[in-house]
């Protein structure tokens, strides 16, 4: 490409083929940016994962025609320390794992020949940058996109903290007239005096100009980070809402003011809109009160670690539209630029913050990168009508480093306050038109003690009531006593959310189940609350997404599944729950559309009756099994219930809106189980020491949960389920990273102390599949930080040791799945068996300890 005369700017990115290599290990490979490297070791079995120095290089070519231009490179976001060489010499360094940054590398290029650019990424731990420590996976590498950026050598520049340069203020915007103010940040890199134009031109959302500003500037010789504003007044503005998100264009031009050569052109967005938070009425768009209700968002996806191209982002702010969402908490850092981009176009309010998590650093140097940091969130971020808040610090006290009777509990407390004051009058000094707000954890003392409840404009809070502790109804409590004592303080949910493994299922849903109904429960009952407070302003719910989190050792080790989404953004069972509640358009939804394989017992003879639910914002709604209308069911706050006489094989249903004419169907696999087990027996798979139904999607299998063994059916015989027991009491499956398998569900619940499990099976040949788990916990197992006291309470236990037969005779002595193939990881033991007359009798006989058994599968082989 020959670039002939005047380039004003070129950005491109410089993504593709960088040879690299970390110092652990020195194999060097070809990647491309969005690049991790650690999308593959935080998922598996070995704890932990690569921190340390990862490095990039790549010879490009520099063509002789930016000789007289200025070059920069710039990133997106790397994590998160990151150091430039060109041609081996040093450009400059970053810290941060989420801002961008820029640096001139015009000074080390050598023009119209090959040159080397190497960059140095660190992503261990600094206890000077934040965050220290948080519930999600700090994935290192230039996991966003890397740019030139070649400008004239006068130009708007982008070494103002890598913002675009140009800040577009809004101060005083109403139905008939909106002032702006246009400030621009310009470089002048030659050795003379320049004399320029700046203009401003500005498009209204229907492509008509709006306004035109000129403004004339003199540049000393060297001059950068020369800051110019102009003000103008627009007529009749075209309102930014959530309804009609229309943007407005500013075309900035500057130009030399003798000879009219023009330096540069650039176009940037914004909206004119104005806001409020209300202590007592919530929030406010142009006068209008608005609920916001939405979700956080994680950065992060399946196999592919941070390193997502623009698309996977773009995806996520639909999939939030899609539901009814109008509200965004971009938590717990900045992310990529198309986040915000995507919410200004969408009509999606949000707030970003700077990942301060969990506790601070008591050093200048930490608060220095903190302040580092919010101002370029600031300065990077400025410009988007959607955003009306910033953010700084979530549930800093968490985790700070004393118990309250410490004596250096009351200094941390007064450093929070400190650098939260500095961090505040950053933020306020820089953009005096946005709120800020912190999120707390449901601990009221801890933010007291620290006081921070004067220092944000808006209180976030984060509760989980019903999930980390007992109950749902306790939400309730906890906001009216927080209303009572801080009834001025404007107030949002800035996260609640349960998590949920979708293939498990429980008709006794209980918190840590894991199941899909519990999860349903949660949110049913924290939506109907959020939506009748007035004074909640706003609700993001936690999470949009799974998302990674190493330490995690829950259904899905190494994810937190709080999200209404899968890693792979297939919506969940909840997704729907929303759109119900949300959306204006009718809509119906068979709830669990996704549990596709199903199993029961026989209630009556030929049939299973189970509960099925209704999604839907219309009623009410009529419900058609195999053809046959079941009910009209009524449906309030968005769910209805039906109770369905499955029959087994397929299962068709269908859920109609008669008036609207639109309809859901499903068709559901169900295995029925009679009552007495007859001479068409084929498979069983029982769950130990649960009331979980878990689906094993891949191969269309249905593990149903145990029952007491009755005559002529199936079941235990002795001994209780495990029951972890935590500070709020016990949970249904036990917290273990099970090694070995994927199916961990199948392995984390056990009956303890069995004495058989019986099988009354028709004569034939049969295989009988036992699946063990030890799931002790180790004594010196550290506590997992963000469990909030939900960590399996430490109990010496002797290891078990038992002999297993079947059918009185003895098929495994002196056995300990523990002994053979040690804690937590998955055995299975298969045995092939005839039967005749007698069914099948499996029997535990301790020899020491207690005698366990997880999970049992029976397949009759003929
Ligand atoms: C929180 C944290 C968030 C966690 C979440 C959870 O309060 O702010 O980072 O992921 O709880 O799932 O525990
Ligand atoms: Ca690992």
């Amino acid at each position: 490409m020959l670039l002939a005369g005047r380039i004003h700017a070129q950005k491109f990115t410089i993504n593709e083929a960088w040879a690299f290599h970390t110092e652990e290990n020195g194999d060097s490979e070809i990647v491309s940016f969005p690049h991790t490297w650690n999308d593959r070791d935080v998922l598996d079995d070995q704890p932990g994962f690569f921190r340390g120095t990862g490095v990039y290089t790549k010879t490009t070519h520099i063509p002789a025609a930016y000789k007289n231009k200025s070059v920069y490179i710039c990133f997106e976001g790397a994590n998160q320390v990151t150091d430039v060489y060109i041609n081996r010499q040093h450009a400059g360094q970053h810290k941060g794992g989420y801002t961008r940054f820029s640096f001139d590398i015009t000074p080390f290029l050598k023009f119209g020949e090959s040159n080397e650019i190497s960059i140095r990424v660190n992503n261990a731990h600094d206890v000077s940058i934040p965050p220290l420590s948080a519930d999600f996976t700090f994935f290192g590498g230039i996991y966003r996109d890397v740019y030139l950026d070649v400008r004239e050598k006068v130009h708007i520049s982008p070494q103002d903290m890598a913002s675009s340069g140009v800040y577009i203020r809004t101060p005083k915007v109403s139905r008939t007239s909106a002032d702006t103010e246009i400030e621009t940040v310009l470089n002048n890199k030659t050795s003379v005096r320049q004399e320029v134009v700046i203009e401003h031109r500005i498009q209204s959302p229907d492509g008509k100009e709006a306004g035109r500003r000129e403004i004339t500037v003199l540049l000393e010789p060297n001059q950068t980070g020369r800051r110019v504003t102009s003000a103008q007044t627009l007529r009749d503005p075209q309102l930014w809402s959530i309804e009609t998100p229309q943007l407005y264009r500013v075309k900035t031009t500057v130009k030399d003011k003798k000879t009219d050569r023009i330096w540069e052109e650039a176009t940037h967005t914004f909206g004119l809109r104005w806001f409020r938070f209300d202590a007592t009425k919530g929030f406010f768009l142009n006068d209008q009160p608005v609920k916001l209700i939405g979700t956080n968002r994680h950065q992060d996806y399946k196999e592919k670690g941070n390193a997502l191209d623009d698309a996977f982002h773009i995806r996520d702010i639909r999939l939030l539209k899609a539901m009814g969402g109008n509200f965004l908490r971009i938590s717990h850092y900045p992310q990529d630029p198309l986040i915000l981009e995507m919410c200004d176009q969408l009509g999606i309010v949000a707030s970003v913050e700077i990942p301060i998590v969990n506790a601070i650093t008591e050093t200048q140097a930490f608060l220095d990168n903190s302040v580092f940091m919010a101002e370029e969130m600031v300065r990077q971020n400025f410009n988007h009508p959607s955003l009306v808040m910033w953010s700084y610090m979530n549930e800093v006290m968490l985790r700070p480093p004393y118990k309250a009777t410490e004596e250096a509990y009351l200094p941390y407390c007064q450093e929070v306050n400190r650098q939260a004051r500095a961090i505040e009058g950053k933020i306020r000094e820089l953009d005096p038109s946005r709120y800020t707000m912190v999120a707390f954890h449901g601990s009221m003392k801890a933010y007291e003690d620290a006081g921070l409840f004067e220092v944000p404009m808006i209180i976030g809070w984060n509760l989980y009531q019903g999930w980390y502790s007992d109950r749902v109804e306790d939400f309730d409590r906890y906001l009216l006593n927080y209303r009572e004592k801080y009834p001025h303080k404007p107030t949002l949910i800035s996260e609640y959310g349960a998590d949920v493994d979708s293939r498990i299922h429980s008709f006794h849903p209980e918190r840590f189940d894991f199941s899909v109904e519990y999860g349903d429960l949660y949110h049913e009952h924290y939506l109907k609350s959020i939506l009748k407070s007035d004074f909640i302003a706003a609700a993001a719910l936690w999470n949009l997404n799974d998302f990674h989190s190493e330490l995690r050792k829950n259904a899905v080790p190494h994810i937190n599944s709080k999200g209404i989404t899968e890693t792979d953004r297939t919506p969940k069972n909840t997704y729907y729950l929303y759109q119900a509640r949300l959306l204006k358009e009718p809509l119906v939804k068979i709830a669990s559309a996704d549990w596709l394989n199903r199993a029961g017992t026989a209630s009556s003879p030929g049939l299973c009756l189970q509960p099925v639910k209704i999604y839907s914002n219309r009623s009410p709604v009529t419900v058609f099994h195999n053809g046959k209308k079941i009910a009209d069911v009524e449906i309030t706050d968005g769910t209805g219930t039906v109770e369905i006489p499955f029959t087994h094989g397929n299962n068709h249903l269908e859920a109609r809106l008669e008036k609207e004419n639109i309809s859901d169907v499903l068709r559901v696999n169900f295995t029925l189980y009679p009552a007495v087990l007859s001479s068409d027996f084929r498979e069983i798979h029982v769950l130990m020491g649960t009331r979980r139904y878990v689906e094993e999607k891949e191969t269309a299998t249905l593990w149903i949960p145990e029952k007491p063994y009755e005559t002529g059916s199936w079941g235990f015989t002795g001994g209780e389920a495990l029951r972890p027991k935590t500070r709020f009491g016990t949970l249904p499956a036990a917290e273990v990273n099970v090694l070995g398998t994927s199916l961990d569900p199948i392995f984390q619940t056990q009956r303890v102390g069995i004495e058989t499990f019986k099988a009354d099976v028709p004569p034939g040949k049969y295989a009988v599949y036992l699946y063990w788990a030890d799931l002790s916990t180790p004594e010196n197992e550290e506590a997992l930080p963000y469990n909030l006291g939900n960590d399996t309470l430490r109990e010496k236990t002797e290891e078990g040791v038992m002999d297993v037969s079947v059918n009185r005779v003895k098929v495994l002595d002196g056995y300990s799945p523990a002994a053979e193939a040690g804690l937590h990881r998955a055995v299975i033991k298969k045995f092939i068996t005839d039967v005749s007359g007698e069914g099948l009798t499996i029997g535990f006989k301790s020899r020491k300890g207690n005698t366990i058994l997880n999970a049992i599968k029976i397949l009759k082989i003929n």
